[in-house]
């Protein structure tokens, strides 16, 4: 797809809602099976105690939220805790630090230590572990490293208020770095944290322009926690929720969007709605990383409620290769 404008962008977005979802859904059953879900489980293996200032996230060291510090996990659990994820039908595992960034030391290769055996169990595996260098993401991908989750979570202007600690670019670079060592990129954001219309449009003028555009792209519903500064805000509707999915899915058309943050807030109805505009990924397991979400059996009664399937892993290997080129 061509460049994309930030005008065309929030033109879509503002589409009569049955129109913009029609045009989703058609985007989406042009590019991709429709009947296929990702299911992406994720996991904490080393909690709170983070040095940032992200104004949404209660693993920030210098909010006071309930939850527990917790150093990094032994690779034996993360494997134990991967299996059973695995068996009961994710074909991806998510391994979440708190962290601002990696550093070269012993921590790290346990995690390079968990990537290899969790890659030969068989699932895709993902991390998302802060700010990396080029080397550190090289050698992620030597250790079998599928994707790495690194959002920009809002447009340049309204990222300077929810985070000071770091800049927007200081994010992209990260992304730059994972896109050298041919690890598949997953990038989106947050909606619900007092932005304006225009600053999701913003995010996903970022995103839909990066040039290969992201293999997967999550959008989350902040969940309000108490302690943050953000454990006051309104809780994002389902209409702005699916608004946001099919302008995601209309703007990056072959991408996994996921579904991921803010679903114990949500209706299956509602959830139904964002299957049909183009949502092809949940995260899976009674746990986000220090949050409620659905249970597995919950989701896999929904699938069956809505004629789902979960994706199996490594279904686009092949395609390991940048998703599309956009402009030159
Ligand atoms: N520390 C690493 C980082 O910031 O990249 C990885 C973990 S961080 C918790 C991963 C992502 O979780 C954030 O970029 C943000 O998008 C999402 N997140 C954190 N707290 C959230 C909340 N309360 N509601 C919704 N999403 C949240
Ligand atoms: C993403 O976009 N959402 C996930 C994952 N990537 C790492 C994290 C959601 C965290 C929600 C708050 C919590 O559970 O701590
Ligand atoms: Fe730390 Fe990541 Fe939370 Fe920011 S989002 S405070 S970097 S764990």
């Amino acid at each position: 797809m061509a460049a994309i404008s930030k005008e065309q962008i929030l033109d879509i977005y503002h589409t009569p809602l049955l129109d913009l979802i029609y045009k989703a859904a058609e985007i989406h059953r042009q590019n991709n099976d429709y009947s296929e879900v990702q299911i992406s489980s994720l996991l904490s293996i080393k909690t709170g105690g983070c040095s940032e200032d992200c104004g949404y996230c209660p693993q920030a060291a210098r909010y006071h939220t309930d939850v527990e510090v917790q150093a990094l996990m032994q690779t034996d659990e993360v494997l134990a805790a991967a299996k059973r994820a695995k068996n009961s039908g994710a074909s991806r595992l998510c391994m979440g630090a708190a962290w601002r960034e990696v550093r070269d030391n012993r921590d790290f290769d346990r995690v390079l230590d968990m990537v290899r055996g969790v890659n030969a169990l068989g699932m895709e595996v993902c991390c998302t572990l802060g700010m990396l260098t080029e080397s550190q993401a090289q050698k992620l991908a030597d250790a079998g490293l599928y994707a790495y989750n690194h959002n920009i979570d809002s447009s340049d202007d309204h990222y300077k208020k929810i985070i000071t600690t770091r800049t927007y670019d200081d994010r992209l670079n990260t992304i730059e770095n994972v896109r050298k060592a041919k690890v598949s990129v997953c990038s989106g954001g947050i909606i619900g944290m007092g932005e304006s219309i225009e600053d999701r449009a913003g995010m996903l003028y970022t995103l839909a322009n990066l040039n290969p555009q992201p293999e997967s792209v999550p959008i989350n519903a902040l969940v309000p926690v108490k302690g943050t500064p953000m454990e006051n805000m309104e809780l994002v509707s389902t209409w702005e929720m699916v608004r946001m999915i099919a302008t995601t899915r209309i703007v990056i058309p072959k991408t996994v969007v996921r579904l991921s943050a803010g679903r114990t807030q949500m209706s299956r109805e509602a959830q139904a709605l964002c299957f049909m505009a183009g949502a092809n990924s949940i995260f899976a397991g009674d746990k986000l990383l220090t949050t409620p979400n659905p249970s597995f059996s919950e989701d896999m009664e929904m699938f069956q409620i809505l004629g789902l399937k979960p994706r199996e892993a490594f279904k686009d290997f092949n395609k390991a290769k940048p998703l599309q080129e956009t402009h030159e």
